[in-house]
């Protein structure tokens, strides 16, 4: 057996040096023990400490997807903050690879941004290939600022990065300046960055990733809250009601962060149109991403939004923190009554589907499933409601599905009224791992899935339910609900149940198994070490890391 430390050193490669701190491993993954009972199965969460936002997803031309994440390497809060990073061919599993980002300065953290590939050698750092990768990050000069806009490199596709010695490349006296977010545009580059406090998106352009000029802002539109973060600008498709693309339109999404309407965070975004230098938002409603308040600092490039919580019990149990949330396909679609939302789609869980649990179909009844059998503890759950005859609906026309632990009692609860004002509700209070005065306990939004027009009418929920976290697609994902929970043992009974439905409403419904994307990486000890799986040597990177092995 061999224990790898990493000595503390200031280490220079060419002009620019990082901070190694001696708690951090370099060049190889932070183990992680995958196999708590609130750890989730399919979804990503970092191998150990905290995680917070996710930063620079890309896709190389391999096929590899790159999830970066707001790393704390040293504690089970935010802090010390680094880039860790993770690789997936199919969006579940992910192969934890060494920290791609660490500080240049003890006192200096690196926090949120994106990555774009450089397929065209815009930035000049890529003399000899078309896989070279920039990332665009800010840099905290402690907490109290500055915070700047700065770029690192990556010549082996994104696993190791050198800082540019031009940087910042956006400089700013203020501490409340973050969160740069790239997409390409015609021939150049668009960033849009908050300033938090000021609730502004300041717009920038570059031709080259190093050179950036601001274009516009984007000032005080929506939920304010008390600062904005995370800001995402993405084109989107618009779809009709057979899927079909119509029409695009650009999102502007902004993370709320804290001062949300439910306490702590949320994502809102406004549909609109950009012509490369300003963003329009068509009409002046405010949307919101979730109706619970787990779900925060989405990051598109195929969606993947982070759904973190500050003081939650893994890091005390399991030593991790924050999971993401499973990808999602979003895409514009025009709600009943309200018109244009961004659906959420989950993609093809195909990569960890496992047995069918229960196919059924029913009227008014119910469909009960022990899965404590199912070692992944993870299901996926979607239920048809069709030929409502909406004019026979009742106030006591239900569908609900909960989740229940035998052994403690603990059930987490969530269903819809087909009548009324049509409310859709999750409740975690009877969950009882897990409280304090701002875990809100019940969640509800209202999905209007019926015009009035007197056709029958149709309705769809999706679940994944993971050990702790619960996500929910109401009606193809018009509406996405993510909440965590943290109950005492380990919830193993599902039960559905619709009542009072109108004479000739057919209810499908199916459960499947999911299969767990960790177990399968895990050593005989239960640990998943993670890969370093650079194909090519960075030059210079590897020259700034001091590592010693002890044989024991
Ligand atoms: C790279 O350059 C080619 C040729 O000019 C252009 O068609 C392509 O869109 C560029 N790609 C990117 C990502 O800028
Ligand atoms: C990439 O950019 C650098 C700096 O402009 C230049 O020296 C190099 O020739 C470029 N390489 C290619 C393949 O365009
Ligand atoms: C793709 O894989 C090949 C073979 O491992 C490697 O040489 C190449 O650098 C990889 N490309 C990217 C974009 O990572
Ligand atoms: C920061 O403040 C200094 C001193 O007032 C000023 O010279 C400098 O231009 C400021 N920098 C930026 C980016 O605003
Ligand atoms: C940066 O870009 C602006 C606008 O395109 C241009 O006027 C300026 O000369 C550029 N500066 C450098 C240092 O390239
Ligand atoms: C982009 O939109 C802004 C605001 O409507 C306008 O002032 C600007 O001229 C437009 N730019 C282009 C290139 O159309
Ligand atoms: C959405 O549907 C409404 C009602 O059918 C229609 O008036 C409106 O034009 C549609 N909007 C879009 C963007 O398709
Ligand atoms: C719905 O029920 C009403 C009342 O029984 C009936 O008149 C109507 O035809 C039904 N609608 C459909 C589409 O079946
Ligand atoms: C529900 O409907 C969707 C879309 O038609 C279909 O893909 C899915 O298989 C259905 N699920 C069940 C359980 O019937
Ligand atoms: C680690 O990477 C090596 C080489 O790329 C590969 O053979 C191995 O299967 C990988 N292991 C895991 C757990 O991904
Ligand atoms: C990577 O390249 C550097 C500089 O050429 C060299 O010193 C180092 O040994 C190489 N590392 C690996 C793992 O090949
Ligand atoms: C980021 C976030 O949502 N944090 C919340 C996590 O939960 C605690 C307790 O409910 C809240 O205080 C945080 O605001």
């Amino acid at each position: 057996m061999f224990a790898f430390v990493a000595v503390a050193a200031k280490v220079t490669s060419q002009s620019v040096s990082t901070y190694v701190n001696p708690a951090v491993p370099t060049g190889e993954p932070v183990p992680g023990d995958y196999t708590g009972p609130l750890r989730p199965q399919i979804h990503f969460s970092p191998p150990q400490n905290f995680m917070n936002d996710p930063n620079g997803m890309f896709l190389d031309a391999n096929g590899t997807w790159h999830l970066y994440y707001q790393y704390n390497p040293t504690g089970i809060v935010g802090g010390n903050q680094h880039w860790g990073h993770a690789t997936s061919t199919d969006f579940y599993h992910w192969v934890n690879q060494p920290i791609a980002l660490f500080p240049p300065e003890e006192t200096v953290y690196v926090f949120s941004g994106s990555a774009v590939v450089d397929v065209n050698n815009t930035s000049g750092f890529f003399p000899d290939q078309d896989n070279g990768v920039v990332a665009i990050f800010t840099l905290a000069h402690g907490y109290y600022g500055p915070q700047t806009q700065n770029i690192a490199y990556s010549h082996d596709g994104g696993y190791t990065f050198e800082y540019y010695d031009g940087n910042p490349v956006i400089a700013s006296n203020s501490s409340q300046f973050r969160d740069p977010k790239v997409i390409r545009y015609d021939d150049y580059c668009v960033a849009v960055i908050a300033y938090s406090q000021e609730f502004v998106v300041g717009i920038y352009n570059s031709p080259d990733l190093k050179n950036w000029t601001l274009a516009s802002n984007f000032a005080r539109h929506g939920l304010l809250g008390a600062q904005y973060e995370c800001p995402n600008l993405v084109k989107m498709p618009v779809r009709d009601s057979n899927g079909s693309m119509v029409d695009s339109k650009y999102v502007l999404a902004i993370s709320i962060q804290p001062g949300a309407p439910l306490g702590g965070s949320i994502t809102e975004y406004f549909p609109g149109d950009f012509n490369g230098t300003h963003f329009t938002p068509l009409g002046s409603a405010t949307r919101l991403t979730d109706f619970a308040k787990d779900n925060y600092a989405a990051q598109f490039f195929h969606g993947i939004p982070d759904a973190q919580n500050a003081t939650v019990p893994t890091g005390i149990l399991e030593g991790w923190r924050s999971v993401t949330t499973l990808p999602r396909d979003n895409y514009l679609k025009n709600a009943t009554r309200i018109g244009l939302v961004m659906a959420n789609e989950l993609c093809d869980l195909s990569p960890v589907l496992d047995a069918s649990l229960n196919q059924s179909t029913i009227g008014n009844g119910s469909v009960t499933v022990d899965y404590s059998t199912v070692d992944s503890g993870a299901l996926y759950i979607d239920a048809n409601v069709t030929g409502i005859n909406t004019t026979l609906v009742t106030p006591d026309s239900t569908l609900n599905l909960s989740f229940t632990s035998p052994a403690s009692g603990e059930t987490l609860q969530s269903g819809f009224f087909f009548g009324g004002d049509n409310p859709f509700f999750i409740n975690r209070g009877l969950i009882r791992g897990f409280d304090n005065v701002f875990f809100t306990d019940k969640f509800s939004t209202a999905n209007i899935y019926s015009d009035g027009s007197g056709s029958l009418a149709s309705w769809r929920m999706q679940a994944v339910i993971d050990r702790s976290i619960l996500e929910v697609f109401v009606n193809g994902g018009d509406q996405a609900g993510t909440v965590l929970f943290y109950p005492t043992q380990p919830l193993s009974l599902l039960h559905l149940a619709t009542r009072d439905l109108p004479t000739g409403a057919k209810v499908s419904v199916s459960v499947l198994a999911l299969k767990s994307a960790w177990a399968e990486y895990e050593n005989e000890q239960g640990t998943v070490v993670g890969n370093a799986t650079r194909t090519t040597n960075s030059t210079g990177r590897q020259d700034m890391i001091y590592e010693t092995e002890f044989l024991v």
